[in-house]
């Protein structure tokens, strides 16, 4: 049976016997071929799902925070803090809960998906949502654990982008080496840097040839990084991704010019749109943010950027579509309506 990633991964992180490892089996995620979204990328290109929506608590943030929450453990901690978008937040609760450690999260008034609120309640974290947007919970998380005993479990916790390298390990493992471009949504820009890292680990230790060019996409009304600067008030229906300062900003920057890659932004309605042809055409549900990574290469394959070129196009899909099961709902025209008759019924599908 599949361990988790600490066990399965042990030898790439920073973890010993004595690491108490708290985990849900997060990871193992499949990699998806797209078969259509391939046809409209390119000839000679390959585009493959990496589906995070299916770890435990629908996200990728699973992966890092069964390494926080070890660490956490292990050094003695008695609560844990992280300001959050809705996936963080929805992750940390469960750790938590499993650990038997507390858990206080700071989201955004308003701006967090009912499911991912659903989960941060119902696995008893303590919930407080601020009248400010992610960036400021995110200071205020930074300015409370700086004074007292409590470990922050957001991104900047290094921690968090060690479990999440792990995803780099999974899709080399599973096709044989790296691809040669990595698709990722970008908002406090912790996965892009963790990706990358784990790419680079790979590659050291001999087990994977090449490294991707990794190309990460913002939401336009959220693109700090593509902009050159903080956006003070972003605004974007992918709510996870809607953050004007990103965390690791630097390490996002780093990762696109090490690997001769690009950080460019989709506008809502390019992410409402790939958003349902993943749903529609490939069968995968996700939230609206992790559409993102899709409506990034098709953006790209309209300029022509994958013209001529042959390889692979990992996606990372980050969440999974039930977070958000009001959006789904308010982007495609409501059920019909009839009386319990079958002519009614044969007639309404043309039968
Ligand atoms: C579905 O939960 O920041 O660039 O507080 O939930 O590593 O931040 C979520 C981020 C992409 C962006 N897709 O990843 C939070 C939070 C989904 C997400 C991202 C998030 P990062």
């Amino acid at each position: 049976m599949w361990k988790g990633v600490i066990e399965e991964y042990r030898k790439f992180l920073p973890v010993s016997d004595k690491t108490p490892a708290v985990t849900l089996k997060e990871g193992n995620t499949p990699l998806i071929f797209a078969c259509h979204i391939s046809s409209l990328i390119g000839d000679d290109i390959e585009v493959y799902l990496k589906y995070e929506g299916l770890n435990p608590s629908g996200s990728f943030k699973d992966r890092g925070m069964t390494m926080a929450i070890s660490k956490a453990l292990e050094e003695g901690s008695k609560v844990v803090m992280c300001a959050s978008t809705g996936n963080t937040s929805a992750s940390a609760a469960a750790y938590s809960a499993k650990a038997g450690l507390k858990c206080v999260v700071l989201i955004p008034e308003g701006n967090i998906a009912l499911g991912k609120l659903s989960q941060a309640l119902i696995h008893g974290s303590k919930v407080i949502a601020i009248k400010g947007n992610f960036d400021d919970a995110l200071e205020l998380v930074k300015e409370i654990t700086k004074k007292y005993p409590i470990t922050l479990v957001n991104s900047l916790n290094p921690y968090r982008i060690e479990g999440q390298k792990t995803g780099s390990f999974e899709i080399c493992d599973v096709l044989g080496d790296a691809p040669e471009f990595h698709a990722i949504p970008v908002g406090n820009a912790g996965n892009i840097t963790a990706y990358w890292k784990g790419y680079k680990e790979y590659k050291a230790a001999g087990i994977s040839r090449k490294l991707p060019r990794m190309l990460g996409f913002q939401a336009e009304g959220a693109a700090p990084i593509v902009l050159g600067h903080p956006v003070k008030e972003p605004k974007t229906i992918a709510t996870a991704i809607k953050i004007g300062n990103p965390a690791s900003w630097k390490q996002a920057e780093g990762a696109r010019d090490e690997s001769n890659g690009l950080i460019d932004m989709v506008s809502d309605d390019e992410i409402l749109a790939a958003y349902k042809i993943l749903a529609s055409k490939e069968g995968v549900f996700v939230e609206p943010a992790s559409a993102t990574s899709v409506a990034g290469i098709l953006k790209l394959a309209k300029k022509g950027f994958f013209k001529n070129v042959k390889g692979r196009i990992v996606c990372v899909l980050t969440g999974h579509g039930l977070k958000d099961p009001e959006r789904a709902i308010a982007s495609i025209s409501k059920p019909v309506s009839l009386e319990p008759k079958t002519d009614a019924i044969l007639e309404e599908i043309g039968l």
